[in-house]
């Protein structure tokens, strides 16, 4: 008998694939959520660089000061879908939020803002099937392995929904007023540029703390994924310690150490078909080239 295919764990609302610890009434509520003037959204498809960013954005609050070993960033700087909407509305103004919402269910509000960082897919595939092996309870996909996710994700069955339909419905509002489109791969390029960007995007209160070069130092030094390596139950609950840590890799191409020819031109065929004449591409100009 053919071994049926080995898949995460999850459970479906409208079509959603929620992991199995998290409430439907929390998700369903994250979606009515009524976005404040002033709220500030890190929106990501999984795995591009939430995280990272939800760090930066907090240290900026905290006069550039790493978030200390006893708070989680995901109550801090909570995960709308996770935590739902109350939790959420009860946070102190201005409000800071994590989601992984695509465009058309992330709650709007013309004064509020939308940080989102894209990440090529080859890597976010990559970081994801370690995400999903490493969190059991999440997932029951501890011997998943790395051709078994691939299959998932190429068909957008996974709890992030499909990574093109997050990407596409993002990028159409990457030049709104209230929309700073980042990418993953330009914050390693220049994470200080990237934090710059941050700060400005969110205003002069923000912007005016880092003409002192010493707090942009000092974020820059506590953003570093070596910094970030460290005290890792700031960022995520605890996982086996078989399995790999949150902040695993943290680099651009680790994909080239895990995909086969024919998973390479599969991923390359849909990313080429799915994002024709958007521009996209060119977010990732040195991709397709290697991929060739
Ligand atoms: S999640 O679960 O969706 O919130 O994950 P997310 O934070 O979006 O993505 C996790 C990946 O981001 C990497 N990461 C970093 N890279 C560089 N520098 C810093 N400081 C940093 N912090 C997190 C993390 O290692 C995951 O990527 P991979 O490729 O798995 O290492």
């Amino acid at each position: 008998m053919i071994e049926p295919q080995k898949k995460p764990s999850y459970k479906i609302y409208k079509g959603f694939r929620i992991p199995m610890v998290f409430s439907v009434e929390n998700f369903a509520s994250a979606l009515n959520y009524q976005a404040q003037p002033g709220d500030a959204f890190i929106v990501t498809y999984i795995k591009c660089g939430t995280t990272w960013t939800q760090h930066i954005v907090w240290m900026l609050n905290h006069d550039g000061q790493p978030l200390p070993v006893g708070k989680n960033i995901q109550l801090e700087i909570p995960f709308l879908e996770k935590v739902g909407a109350e939790f959420v509305a009860n946070l102190p103004a201005p409000r800071f939020i994590k989601t992984h919402l695509p465009y058309e269910l992330t709650p709007f509000h013309p004064e509020a803002k939308y940080i989102y960082v894209a990440r090529n897919p080859f890597d976010c595939l990559v970081s994801f099937y370690y995400h999903t092996q490493g969190f059991v309870k999440l997932y029951d996909f501890a011997a998943g392995t790395f051709e078994q996710f691939f299959e998932c994700f190429i068909r957008g069955e996974v709890d992030g929904g499909d990574y093109f339909d997050h990407l596409l419905g993002w990028y159409e509002h990457k030049a709104d007023p209230n929309v700073l489109f980042l990418t993953y791969e330009q914050m390693k390029a220049n994470t200080r540029q990237a934090i710059i960007a941050i700060a400005d995007f969110l205003g002069p209160a923000y912007s005016s703390k880092l003409q002192d070069g010493e707090m942009l130092y000092r974020i820059l030094h506590h953003s570093s994924f070596e910094q970030m390596s460290q005290n890792q139950s700031r960022w995520s609950s605890t996982r086996p310690a078989e399995m790999t840590p949150f902040i695993r890799k943290g680099e651009v191409g680790d994909w080239q150490n895990h995909f086969s020819e024919t998973q390479k031109a599969r991923l390359l065929e849909k990313f080429i078909a799915r994002t024709a004449e958007t521009g996209i591409a060119e977010l990732w100009p040195d991709l397709i080239p290697r991929l060739r």
